[in-house]
């Protein structure tokens, strides 16, 4: 269902009950995405028997297709990896199987894994996701490919309790950067931080980049999403925000500009969402009231499309303008009546 811009006007409501009347009256702006009419472009019907939800795809142009990798979740196994192609980005035949992922790293009995980000360097194609296992917890993995047929382990990048690493599409000062999200203390307000290595293997130089901000759509949880898209005026991130209501956590996908010399300081964070659930297949599943993106792939004519996970059980698409997403970076709700800290 392609859903219509909103361009009415939203007028600001008289004093009531000692609240202060909000600041501005702005007409509401046009949507920053849209949402493709074949949506879902993948579900678990399309796949295999035995494939129950597929979801968070990572995305990517290589050759002539679009190749996604979605997070399935079968009988057999909690979540694998399978592969999905397409020509024309909208209609996708998955793979008769799931992809051949190497064997667990000595250091980690990994026995579940997710959220996959797929970055290009050079030739190769460097996947970072969530390694997780029952017994000793979350990780960021990192494997390679140069093929989408062969796949390679290069690390288990960060201790455990660790997980939406992203890895950026160049060095910075010589160094590999990645965005990821610790969860550091019991309170689970970390965010996303910046980590930097040599080889890929050895990662530090940690700094935090992103916190939620209470009392927006991001106040709970913040987590990095796609693969950092490098513009003119800085690195722009598209990271999913999570906040709390009576019937449990919605996610949401939020923009911000990150410095790019220094991608720990924020240059600009939209302070409205841009991406929300709000149709049946973004509500209803295996978790609803979840959009959840790993990745946004830009043309030479800056259009970008965004494949994310609905509900952890299907993938819709997203589309829209470079620009229009770097607009929404310096947005203001004029209905909020302070200015959060970024
Ligand atoms: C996050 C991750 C995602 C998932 C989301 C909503 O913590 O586990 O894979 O989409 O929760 O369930």
């Amino acid at each position: 269902m392609l859903l219509e811009s909103q361009n009415s006007s939203r007028t600001a409501a008289p004093a009531q009950n000692g609240h202060p009347t909000p600041k501005t009256t702005l007409p509401l702006t046009s949507r920053v995405l849209k949402k493709h009419p074949a949506n879902p472009v993948l579900y678990p019907g399309k796949f295999p028997e035995g494939v129950m939800y597929v979801f968070n795809p990572g995305a990517i142009r290589y050759q002539d297709e679009y190749i996604i990798i979605a997070d399935a979740a079968t009988y057999a196994q909690p979540v694998v990896f399978w592969i999905a192609r397409s020509k024309d980005g909208v209609h996708f035949t998955p793979d008769p199987a799931p992809l051949n992922w190497p064997p667990a790293h000595p250091d980690h009995p990994e026995d579940c894994v997710y959220d996959p980000r797929i970055t290009k360097i050079g030739d190769e194609y460097i996947i970072v996701y969530a390694s997780s296992s029952e017994t000793a917890g979350v990780r960021v993995g990192i494997v390679k490919t140069r093929d989408f047929k062969t796949f390679e382990r290069i690390s288990i990048a960060s201790e455990q309790g660790n997980r939406n690493g992203v890895l950026f599409p160049e060095k910075i000062n010589g160094l590999y950067a990645r965005l990821d999200r610790p969860f550091g203390d019991a309170n689970d307000t970390c965010g996303v931080w910046v980590s930097y290595s040599p080889d890929l293997i050895y990662w530090g130089r940690s700094r935090p980049v992103l916190h939620p901000r209470p009392g927006l759509w991001d106040g709970l949880k913040v987590g990095a999403g796609a693969v950092p898209i490098k513009t003119e005026q800085g690195w722009l991130e598209i990271y999913h925000g999570v906040t709390n209501t009576g019937a449990g956590l919605i996610y949401r996908l939020g923009v911000c500009l990150l410095d790019l010399e220094d991608p720990s300081r924020v240059i600009a964070r939209g302070e409205d969402a841009i991406l929300w659930p709000e149709l049946p297949y973004e509500m209803v599943g295996r978790v609803g009231n979840v959009v959840f993106t790993c990745n946004a792939l830009v043309d030479a004519d800056r259009n970008v499309r965004i494949y994310y996970g609905a509900a952890d059980t299907c993938i819709g698409l997203a589309e829209g303008k470079l620009d229009d997403l770097l607009d929404a970076c310096h947005r203001r709700n004029p209905l909020l009546l302070h200015t959060p800290s970024l």
